[in-house]
């Protein structure tokens, strides 16, 4: 850590500003250049807190950037974590407000809900599957803050890795029952399709994002709690959508969610 309390207090205020009224900031590294990642990290605990006291509930995590096609979008090359709350979650079938973001973008992910806690850097995939109670498909609406959606791995951190909503849908599955690796998804803008992949393209099995998740809630003295939703990371580059975009995200065997941008 190299910033005061203080400062990591200012500069949550900017970012919860930016988030809350859907205007962009430039980024937090041109301001403080020797901030580093657990700053950030700091910054989003303090994110925590204001929404806590505000009401929200926090109901999981998000790993971010653990594609691929996402690193090369982003260019940024190693995976980042944020905070999921009830606030963010938006119905399938539903609508989302273009005014209250700034530039979107969704992405089709594979999410894990969990039915016992996990914990420590020492897990393995079979223990992750054994706690999940079930996986669902989760279409994820991200939308940075900085200008132009550019940023650098301690910015985007700071920023919640991008999260502003997100809707699940579809089928829940036992993912025991499926190859989690070869789940494919395709998803179409206004009825053509932009475009497709499928589930390995996130570290060649989504629960390895959650392994990661581990490593850094345990470095933290964190813990996976029992019931945590939580999002791997998006599987294609993410798509840009504007008002009046209808989205609908096709996953082989787990059904579909659609929604629509006003
Ligand atoms: C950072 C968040 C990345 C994902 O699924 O890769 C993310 C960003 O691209 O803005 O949510
Ligand atoms: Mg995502």
């Amino acid at each position: 850590m190299s910033l005061s309390p203080e400062t990591i207090s200012a500069l949550t205020d900017k970012v919860l500003h930016a988030q809350d009224h859907a205007h962009t900031i430039t980024k937090l590294t041109d301001q403080y250049p020797e901030m580093s990642n657990d700053d950030s990290y700091a910054v989003q605990d303090e994110l925590r807190r204001r929404w806590l006291q505000r009401g929200e509930r926090v109901v999981g995590f998000k790993a971010g950037l653990t594609s691929k096609a996402k690193m090369q979008q982003m260019g940024v090359h190693v995976p980042s974590f944020g905070i999921l709350t009830n606030a963010m979650a938006r119905p399938e079938n539903g609508v989302i407000e273009i005014k209250e973001l700034v530039h979107p973008r969704v992405e089709a992910e594979i999410a894990f809900v969990l039915r016992d806690e996990l914990s420590g850097n020492q897990c393995t995939i079979e223990q992750v599957l054994a706690a999940t109670d079930f996986i669902i498909p989760a279409v994820e609406v991200i939308d940075s803050r900085y200008e132009k959606f550019k940023f650098d791995l301690t910015s985007v951190i700071a920023d919640n890795g991008s999260s502003a909503r997100y809707v699940t849908g579809g089928r829940p599955l036992d993912p025991r029952e499926i190859d989690l690796r070869t789940i494919g998804v395709v998803i179409e803008k206004n009825g053509e399709i932009q475009t497709v992949g499928a589930s390995a393209a996130v570290l060649n099995h989504p629960a390895n994002s959650i392994l990661l998740l581990l490593d850094h809630l345990a470095a933290r003295g964190e813990t996976l709690p029992a019931g945590s939703f939580v999002m791997t990371g998006g599987i294609t580059e993410a798509i840009p959508v504007a008002a009046g975009d209808n989205i609908t995200a096709r996953y082989q065997n787990m059904g579909s969610i659609s929604f629509r941008f006003v």
